[in-house]
């Protein structure tokens, strides 16, 4: 073995560095980095200057710790998980950071000391938006649970060097897109390794041997370089990591082999290596079959798979005990050529006969859904696929004689059966369904709320569940750091938790469950006013933030009410919109005297819209033409207010949840998921307002249903409603005639653009497919209801009390247990 250290032991003990803890240090190292990271010095300091300084000096203390949880790892050699996922939606990472690391006042003092403001400091760092919504959110949180509990698990995902895209709004109130260039102001918070790189391989061709093998050569190489993000714990020396890839072109890159066509499009700059990495996909539930999207898919799950078996093959363990040390979860089906490239590593590199790396790759992956809807579910083509990846195109019809052979043992002669299971879907051309793939190659198979995982059982998975038996189809209820998504979002609202329940914040921030103490203060009227007194002043926070982004005074003597998510159709932000209008016109119908009975309010969108979405985008357009109409309307403005505030982001949710009375979660029943957002609100004290679908019951289930706003059909009518709209059609001046008021009243121009939302207006009188006519009365019903709950301000404050108080089950802490102890059987470890 090598000598370690090298040189002079002495000179290396006394001259690493610890941790910088106290003020003086941190000013030193804060100071230090300005002069010589940044090469700035005071006199020509700004904030953005002040802030990487300070991200720099934050930096070194997360280092400090990775390095030593990474060593504890490597020594140690305990079981390990990998979150496979196209996206992590990170959002900012400096108070989060600070408050992990239990720097933050320290960091203040200091920063202050240097004539600046935290505050300010934290407002220059940009979003790292990588990621689309919900999913990639998930992700995030997912990491920051590992860390905090002390978990042995890594991210893997990709570098893009476009975020989501940024948002803005056109004169004419539609959505323009611009590029997100996240990066230009370089990230202090990635670590580039030009140490850890891979090639990844891409067309050529591929030769069977016998033994089940071949040899894929030619093509295209690309490399991949590693980029890590430390992923501090809460208050835990763990330090974990996000790896994500950048593609580069490697050098002698073989042209040389391509044919023709290949040629072609080799040199086309869309599809040189540099763009593989170069823009996240801004399409959920959706898919394409774009080349290039398959393209990232490969890179990332190669890069990553190169890795993890670099860092098995370290340990010097036989390649039976794989997945002793390995658990792999596949976030959806992006991840799902992993299973065909494990099994081409295990066959054709090491040399694993077929039926045992079967074994090995079904027990070291595990697969989450995050969706029913049929058109999200992904699809490949196979001339596609067998064009880009030979030897996955044949791994993949070898292992869909597996599932021929197991079907036709359990099932002989049901060959309708065996179709809908095939991996591969006969047409023209043929398809490769992705979720069939990643069920049989995995150990296990989860849903994000009861009601998903149900719906999942009895849809998508059907076929499956009787041929494996139900065990292997779950349920891991989605869950939220409550780290970011209540001490960081709302410090006002922790301290009074922490001072009231006469607990430290950490307490509570790493066992949620501690909030239920919160239940025997809901009746005390001094604490009922500290609690309103801090949704008030979120609510001003808001206010504040949208008169400086936007110029907008929005009334902070109003109830607020929000709907912030993707635009989606079945997410019905038309429903919300429709709703809107509907008040107006009721205020409108008022007496001025009538009107001065009726609570202010101001509804606040947020989200955006798939680029090629064009209802999507729609609605948008007349929610921000709706707005200019209602505000201005001298009549309604001090009852009713609507904004449409742009380019939503992780950071505006931070400001905008802690502020909100209501937030509509109002999907047609059965088609979202879970939800995440919905759990953030309620969290921060804000009432919901939704229909009977995702994690919106299991809410309901802990703060109970007096304390939710319920309305709209439930799961199982929906089927049976959307038949009757196919082939009853009943018009919607019959079925609900106040929502064909509005529709008439948008359709002539009211809100401007005469014409331009037929096509909008149009889903809800032709098909109807997500039924707003069938829920559009107890929809306003419920709000209704929401109203005279807050005419009694005392009830509703205790109402607030004890949904904040129940929301324990829904820290993402406990979903990462279910994943550590049932999914991939590892175990806390930690540094000393
Ligand atoms: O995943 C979230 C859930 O809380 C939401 O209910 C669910 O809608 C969301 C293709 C998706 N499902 N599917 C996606 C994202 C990107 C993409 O390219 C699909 N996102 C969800 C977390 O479980």
């Amino acid at each position: 073995k090598e000598k370690w250290p090298r040189g002079d032991e002495k000179a290396w003990k006394t001259s690493m560095r610890g941790l910088d803890t106290d003020i003086p240090s941190i000013t030193k190292s804060i100071v230090g980095h300005v002069q010589t990271s940044l090469a700035q010095q005071a006199h020509n300091l700004d904030d953005l200057g002040a802030y990487q300084a300070a991200a720099l000096s934050v930096r070194d203390n997360l280092i400090l710790n990775w390095n030593e949880t990474q060593m504890h790892y490597t020594r140690k050699e305990p079981k390990r998980a990998y979150y496979l996922s196209l996206e992590f939606l990170m959002g900012r990472t400096l108070d989060n950071a600070l408050l992990n690391l239990g720097l933050k006042p320290k960091y203040d003092d200091s920063i202050s000391q240097l004539g600046f403001r935290l505050e300010d400091l934290l407002e220059q760092e940009r979003d790292a938006a990588l990621g689309n919504g919900g999913l990639g959110r998930l992700a995030a949180c997912y990491l920051d649970s590992s860390a905090s509990q002390e978990l042995p698990v890594w991210g893997y995902g990709l570098r893009y060097k476009y975020g989501i895209f940024q948002q803005l709004i056109a004169p004419d109130g539609s959505q323009l897109e611009a590029p997100d260039p996240w990066l230009e102001h370089d990230n202090p918070w990635e670590l580039p390794r030009l140490d850890v790189t891979y090639e990844v391989r891409f067309y050529g061709h591929s030769e069977r041997l016998d033994n089940m093998k071949a040899v894929w050569s030619g093509g295209q190489e690309v490399l991949a370089m590693a980029y890590d993000t430390m992923i501090p714990g809460y208050e835990t020396k763990s330090t974990n990591n996000l790896r994500l890839w950048e593609s580069k072109p490697k050098r002698g890159f073989d042209l040389q082999s391509f044919n023709a066509g290949d040629y072609e499009r080799a040199v086309e700059s869309s599809n040189s290596a540099a763009a593989i990495t170069s823009v996240l996909y801004p399409n959920d539930h959706t898919t394409f079959g774009k080349e290039l999207r398959l393209k990232q898919q490969y890179f990332w799950t190669a890069a990553s798979l190169a890795d993890i078996m670099r860092r098995f093959k370290n340990l010097g363990k036989p390649i039976s005990e794989f997945p002793d040390y390995v658990a792999i979860q596949l976030n959806d089906t992006h991840p799902t050529l992993a299973i065909p490239e494990l099994m081409r590593i295990f066959v054709d590199e090491e040399d694993v006969p077929w039926d045992a790396a079967w074994q090995l790759v079904t027990n070291t992956f595990f697969f989450t859904n995050h969706t029913v809807l049929p058109e999200a579910l992904e699809k490949w083509p196979v001339p596609l696929m067998q064009n880009l990846l030979p030897r996955h195109m044949q791994i993949i019809f070898d292992i869909t004689e597996i599932v021929v052979s197991v079907v036709e043992k359990k099932f002989p002669g049901d060959r309708e059966r065996l179709a809908r299971m095939s991996l591969i879907e006969e047409g023209y051309p043929q398809n490769i369904r992705m979720a069939n793939l990643a069920c049989i190659g995995t150990r296990k198979v989860n849903g994000v709320a009861e009601l998903h995982s149900e719906l999942v059982r009895l849809t998508i998975m059907k076929d499956f569940v009787d041929l494996y038996g139900v065990s292997k189809f779950s349920n891991v209820t989605n869950g939220i750091t409550p780290r970011r998504w209540l001490d960081q979002c709302n410090p006002r609202l922790s301290n009074l938790i922490s001072e009231t329940l006469k607990l430290p914040k950490a307490v509570f921030l790493k066992d949620l469950y501690k909030l239920e103490g919160l239940l025997q203060f809901a009746d005390d009227p001094a604490f009922q006013k500290k609690w309103a007194a801090v949704k008030q002043s979120n609510k001003e926070r808001l206010a504040q933030h949208v008169q400086t982004t936007l110029g907008l005074k929005i009334n902070t003597h109003a109830m607020f009410d929000v709907q912030i998510k993707r635009l989606h159709e079945y997410k019905r932000q038309t429903l919300n919109i429709m709703g809107v209008i509907h008040r107006y016109l009721t205020l409108k119908d008022m007496t001025p005297a009538e009107r001065k009975k009726v609570n202010p309010k101001v509804v606040l969108f947020a989200g955006k819209a798939a680029p090629g979405y064009y209802v999507a985008k729609l609605t948008i357009r007349l929610i921000v033409n709706v707005a200019r109409i209602i505000n201005a309307d001298a009549d309604t403005k001090d009852y009713l207010q609507l904004y449409f505030l742009p380019d939503y982001s992780v950071s505006l949710a931070e400001v905008l949840i802690p502020a909100s009375d209501i937030s509509q979660h109002i999907s047609t029943a059965g088609t979202e998921a879970s939800g995440t957002s919905n759990m953030k609100f309620c969290l921060n004290g804000g009432l919901l307002v939704g229909t009977v679908d995702g994690a919106n019951i299991e809410i309901a289930e802990e703060v109970g249903e007096q304390n939710v706003f319920f309305f709209g059909h439930l799961t199982p009518a929906v089927e049976d409603l959307r038949y009757k709209h196919m082939y009853h059609p009943v018009p919607v001046e019959q079925k609900c005639p106040p929502l064909a008021r509005v529709l008439n009243e948008v359709s002539a121009g009211r809100f401007g653009d005469g014409g331009v939302y037929e096509p909008l207006l149009n889903t809800i009188r032709q098909h109807d497919y997500y039924l707003l006519t069938e829920d559009f009365d107890s929809y306003i019903q419920a709000l209704k209801l929401v109203d005279e709950a807050y005419q009694d301000r005392t009830e509703w404050i205790k109402k607030s009390i004890r949904t904040t108080a129940k929301m324990g089950k829904f820290s993402s802490d406990r979903a990462i247990q279910d994943y550590a102890q049932e999914y991939w059987n590892i175990e806390s470890t930690k540094p000393e």
